[in-house]
């Protein structure tokens, strides 16, 4: 008679298990989570990078080149980003982040401040604090001084129509720019410290709706791996971090983390 074979549980399951099990997690987030909500992607089909190339658009010599193209894309993006909500993926990981049943981080490769905005609806009157993220490459509605450093909390409204009608800092009068991480700058030292660290900690490592080309964020998951940690991916797709999940969930993650998380 066979034995009532134990069926390996599936992969969903596996994930439960791990993420259940895990006293500290990290969580990576790239534009898939985003996805649901409207803000296009990068690199999937009818991406952001589909009309245009990163070198032309999001990098220092382009700024310095034509930085009027480049404002009319951060523009173009800010309004968009405004219309746009989070989705039951953002809810499920600041849901996540709230329970005070382990430590977890939120570390986005995104700028459009969707997981702050999934923290306080998640918290409603509670501290959303816990579920705020750390922004690895800044964030669209913020302005910052390409002269002197200085930050807006805010978004200045653009004028895009000539390269004099730009936005100019108040305190030094040089030009502003969007608050984000451009190809070839360094990110916030202490930033991606503080990221790397916790991943090294982590017990789990759950990656979402990223493509794990750009560097130096799509590093961190191997961080938790090599530190004896678990990976788990979810994405629509496989990634070079596939390989290397120790449960990859393929779906969207506006499905797949609330059947994760709860
Ligand atoms: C630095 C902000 C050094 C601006 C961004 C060769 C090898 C390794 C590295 C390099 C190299 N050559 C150059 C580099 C360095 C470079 C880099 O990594 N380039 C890559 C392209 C090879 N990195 C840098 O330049 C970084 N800086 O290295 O500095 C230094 C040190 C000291 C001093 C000076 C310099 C800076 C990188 C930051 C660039 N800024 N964004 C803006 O947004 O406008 S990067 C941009 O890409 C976004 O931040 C985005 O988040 C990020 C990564 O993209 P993804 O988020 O992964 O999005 P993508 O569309 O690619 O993928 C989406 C995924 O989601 C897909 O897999 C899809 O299947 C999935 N998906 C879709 N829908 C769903 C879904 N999954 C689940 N559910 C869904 N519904
Ligand atoms: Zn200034």
């Amino acid at each position: 008679m066979s034995e009532g074979r134990t069926r390996a549980p599936d992969p969903l399951g596996r994930a439960r298990t791990l993420l259940h099990d895990a006293a500290r997690v990290v969580v990576l987030t790239g534009a898939g989570i985003s996805a649901e909500s409207g803000v296009p992607t990068f690199r999937a089909a009818g991406g952001l990078w589909k009309s245009f190339q990163p070198e032309e658009l999001a990098t220092p010599e382009a700024f310095a080149r034509d930085p009027r193209v480049v404002w009319e894309w951060y523009a173009w993006r800010r309004e968009l980003v405004a219309r746009c909500v989070p989705n039951e993926g953002h809810l499920a990981l600041a849901r996540l982040a709230l329970r005070d049943d382990r430590d977890v981080l939120i570390v986005t490769q995104n700028v459009d401040g969707l997981h702050h905005r999934a923290a306080r609806e998640a918290a409603r009157t509670a501290d959303h604090r816990r579920a705020i993220p750390l922004e690895l490459h800044g964030a669209i509605h913020r302005d910052r001084c390409a002269v002197c450093g200085f930050k807006t909390a805010g978004a200045a409204e653009v004028d895009v129509s000539d390269a004099s009608t730009l936005p100019r800092c108040a305190a030094c009068g040089g030009a502003l720019r969007p608050d984000v991480v451009w190809f070839g700058e360094a990110l916030d030292p202490e930033t991606i410290d503080e990221a790397f660290d916790a991943a090294r900690a982590a017990d789990l490592c759950l990656v979402v709706g990223t493509s794990a080309l750009v560097h130096p964020a799509a590093s961190i998951p191997a961080a938790t791996l090599h530190a004896g940690g678990a990976l788990v991916e979810v994405n629509l797709e496989p990634t070079p971090l596939t390989p290397l999940a120790t449960v990859s969930l393929r779906g969207a993650a506006g499905e797949v983390l609330p059947a994760l998380i709860g």
